[in-house]
């Protein structure tokens, strides 16, 4: 189908990839503002994050989609069902891999997933600040034998190199269609839930390996009091086993002291507003097996 120069231009984007890739890095530098959590722990977005990108003529609403691995467990089993799920749906595929780890077999995993769907598919080749541009050639001649990509690009999602081409070439793929968000909104997300990523966020950074995976982060409240300009924010650090609420809570609470005063930094950019922030820390065994709380806990299908 023929779209007409003029006609606004809008969709939906996934970027899928190995963790660690960069995904969250190029949305968050498109999207110009801190809204799907960054850090150098896999799987660290569980949850579809939109973000929108909005010009004169057209509105590109991006997905950061939770990582597609093999399910260990319910929840991945969880996040695998919403990252297919998302694929049929959406007008684009951003396949990202890592300019610098080459093709692993997670990357065949993910192959094997989008010859599934008809969706086309332009792979981002990330990280090239990282690699020599002769190194490029080869890495793009092994994914190009795998699967019949309609782009192929290399950015550097950190500084910004090739940014602007992948936008400009994403447009040409997009249907014509309504502005779907106004302009200055940048994500569907509530702003709760951003809140309560961002908690999270400051645990994985802060603790070591056996933390990450088991937790959650659950929020009791937000809310503003007529008479004050301070945001009161309460929420509930969920943990599997009560070593892991140890390290969590530190000695004599210096662990989530610090927790919570990285997190307020973030969260009074994101509000705009003073915050003040009360964390607390629960044993919940084997939450991740649980969907029903999984439910609770904000994850959607
Ligand atoms: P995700 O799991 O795919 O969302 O990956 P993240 O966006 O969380 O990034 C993982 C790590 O890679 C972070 O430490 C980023 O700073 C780093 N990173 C992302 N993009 C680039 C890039 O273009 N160049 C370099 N050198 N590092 C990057
Ligand atoms: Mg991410
Ligand atoms: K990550």
């Amino acid at each position: 189908k023929q779209i007409a120069e003029n006609e606004f231009k809008s969709g939906f984007i996934s970027i899928i990839g190995r963790p660690n890739v960069g995904k969250s890095t190029f949305l968050n530098r498109v999207i110009g503002q801190k809204i799907a959590i960054m850090s150098d722990k896999p799987q660290t977005t569980r949850n579809k994050v939109q973000g929108v990108y909005t010009t004169d003529d057209s509105q590109m609403i991006f997905i950061d989609t939770p990582g597609i691995h093999k399910p260990k467990h319910k929840l991945g089993d969880f996040m695998m069902k919403v990252a297919t799920n998302t694929l049929r749906e959406v007008d684009l595929i951003l396949f990202m891999i890592n300019a610098v780890e080459g093709l692993g077999r997670g990357d065949e995993f993910i192959i094997e997933k989008l010859k599934e769907v008809k969706t086309p598919v332009f792979l981002v080749i990330n990280k090239i600040d990282q690699i020599h541009p002769e190194e490029l050639l080869s890495i793009i001649e092994q994914y190009k034998d795998l699967f019949d990509f309609k782009e192929v690009i290399p950015i550097s999602a950190l500084q910004g190199n090739n940014t602007e081409k992948l936008l400009a070439e994403i447009k040409k793929y997009l249907p014509a269609g309504p502005q779907y968000y106004p302009a200055d909104q940048i994500t569907d997300h509530p702003e709760r839930f951003i809140v309560s990523e961002l908690i999270r966020e400051k645990v994985l950074h802060l603790t070591r390996e056996e933390v990450p995976h088991s937790i959650a982060v659950v929020m009791d409240k937000m809310e503003k009091k007529s008479d004050s300009d301070v945001v009161h924010i309460m929420a509930t650090i969920v943990v599997e086993r009560s070593s892991q609420k140890g390290i969590i809570i530190g000695k004599q609470g210096s662990m989530l002291k610090e927790v919570g005063k990285r997190a307020r930094v973030d969260i009074e950019h994101l509000l705009g507003s003073k915050v003040f922030l009360e964390l607390w820390v629960k044993v919940q065994k084997d939450w991740r097996n649980k969907i029903n709380q999984l439910r609770d806990f904000g994850f959607r299908e």
